[in-house]
């Protein structure tokens, strides 16, 4: 039995409470039922059976009230400012908390899983230097798109069984999905703040189905993170708070894919070649020793976007942007984003002959890039150059922000 039907079978069983193990605090209120309904179990049973069907790796249900905790987490998160530019995360707080905000009449939430677990170790290719690294999740075709299309086919499956109305989920609306899944039973949240399943480890996207059906909720996922930290230790710009917490404003996920604002000088150079998100804290994680490369192909990695050479995305012009990433979630960033990405990149990557290259950025129309490149300039060419090229750009620079980029290099 692979490991995949071994957690299907566990998510589908119905067990006896006394032989449950003790639910974790992030589920605590939630109610078990003791006896479930003869129906409602075989409908459950289907369910996780036709999920398995459509690719999905782990199935879990949990009641919408069981992530209380979670709610005031967020709160305290939020409070902290530890989500950045996300001001989306304050104005849906208090839908965030409570997925009955989004369907009052769900009884159930069904979370899911499909991995995404890459063949090779992705923190080999940080010494690559010359290529830009790609997050793993973002190598292959959208996850939102794979998912929601099977998700909508599972929820229409489910709806045409039980009559009850069904709402799905990817990341698109105000649910906390790593919660839901760990009160699900798919597994817990790491001390990265990321799900792990002792099945298929971290490499895992997650969705969830809302609905008014009622179904036999499985056991929380226990925490078997024990005295381990490597995810704490190995993140290279220490956006680890404390366990358990992350401050997005520090994570290279949030400064090279969501930050629309100028990367702060201090994560640059830890930034090293990571030019779309950062996979470190999964990739050190001991639990992905058991997961199995994904199943799903539309996720493998494809050559043009499998750690592009930094010369060629710096070179990157809008179409051929949009060509070259069309159907991955580096599309919705936008080429001045990656290039601004690029170009820190190059400035980590010590070889001057992409000079040229990063010069031709000091014209281009977006203050993003051109920043980026006085940076990179500053850490490639030698002082002299330099000195002439500020003498040449700094005058007709009208930026604020790209007029301090010449202006700090060359204190
Ligand atoms: C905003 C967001 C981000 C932000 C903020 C991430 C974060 N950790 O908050 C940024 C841009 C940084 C980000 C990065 C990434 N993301 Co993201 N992101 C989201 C999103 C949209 C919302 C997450 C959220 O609500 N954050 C708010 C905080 C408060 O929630 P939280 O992390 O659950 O916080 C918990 C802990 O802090 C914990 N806690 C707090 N204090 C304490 C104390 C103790 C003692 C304990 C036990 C717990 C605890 O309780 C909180 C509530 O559960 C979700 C999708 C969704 N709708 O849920 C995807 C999602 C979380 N992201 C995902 C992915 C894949 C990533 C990246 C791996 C992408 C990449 N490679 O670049 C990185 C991982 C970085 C990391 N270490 O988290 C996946 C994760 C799948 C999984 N296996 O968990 C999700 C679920 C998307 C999906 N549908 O698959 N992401
Ligand atoms: S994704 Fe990278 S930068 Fe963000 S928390 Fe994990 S290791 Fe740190
Ligand atoms: S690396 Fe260690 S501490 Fe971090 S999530 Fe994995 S098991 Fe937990």
């Amino acid at each position: 039995m692979s490991n995949r039907d071994r957690h299907f079978e566990r998510s589908s069983a119905t067990a006896s409470p006394a032989l449950l193990p003790p639910r974790t605090t992030q589920t605590s209120i939630s109610k078990q039922t003791d006896v479930a309904p003869a129906e409602a179990v075989a409908l459950k049973e289907a369910v996780s059976k036709r999920a398995r069907e459509l690719g999905f790796d782990a199935f879990g249900v949990s009641r919408p009230d069981a992530i209380a905790l979670a709610g005031a987490r967020l709160e305290t998160y939020v409070a902290a400012g530890h989500h950045g530019d996300m001001a989306w995360m304050e104005t849906t707080l208090e839908r965030r908390r409570d997925p009955k905000a989004l369907m009052p009449n769900a009884r159930s939430v069904i979370a899911v899983a499909m991995s995404y677990a890459p063949d090779t170790n992705p923190m080999e290719a940080l010494s690559q230097t010359s290529r830009g690294l790609i997050s793993v999740y973002a190598k292959g075709r959208d996850y939102h798109d794979v998912l929601k299309g099977r998700l909508k086919q599972l929820a229409g499956y489910l709806a045409s069984r039980s009559g009850e109305d069904v709402k799905v989920f990817v990341d698109t609306a105000p649910l906390m999905e790593k919660p839901l899944a760990a009160a699900g039973g798919i597994g817990w949240q790491g001390k990265h703040t990321n799900l792990v399943s002792r099945e298929h480890g971290s490499w895992l996207f997650l969705g969830a189905i809302l609905t008014a059906a009622e179904l036999p909720p499985d056991t929380a996922g226990r925490d078997n993170c024990g005295r381990c930290q490597r995810c704490l230790d190995v993140c290279p710009t220490a956006a680890f708070p404390a366990p358990y917490q992350l401050d997005a404003r520090r994570c290279l996920a949030y400064l090279s894919i969501e930050s629309k604002a100028h990367i702060p000088v201090e994560f640059r150079k830890p930034m090293g070649n990571r030019v779309y998100g950062c996979d470190d804290c999964l990739a050190v994680c001991p639990w992905n020793k058991f997961a199995s490369a994904a199943r799903e192909a539309k996720f493998a990695a494809r050559v043009e976007t499998d750690n592009p050479p930094i010369a060629e995305l710096i070179a990157i012009d809008d179409r051929a942007f949009r060509e070259r990433f069309a159907g991955t979630p580096v599309k919705r960033t936008g080429r001045d984003r990656i290039v601004r990405n690029a170009l820190i990149a190059a400035g980590n990557s010590q070889d001057r002959t992409m000079i040229p290259l990063v010069e031709e950025r000091l014209k281009d129309e977006s203050e993003l890039v051109r920043a980026m490149a006085v940076w990179a300039l500053s850490q490639l060419a030698d002082p002299d150059h330099f000195a002439d090229l500020r003498k040449a750009y700094l005058p007709r620079e009208a930026d604020p922000d790209v007029r301090n980029e010449w202006e700090a290099q060359s204190a």
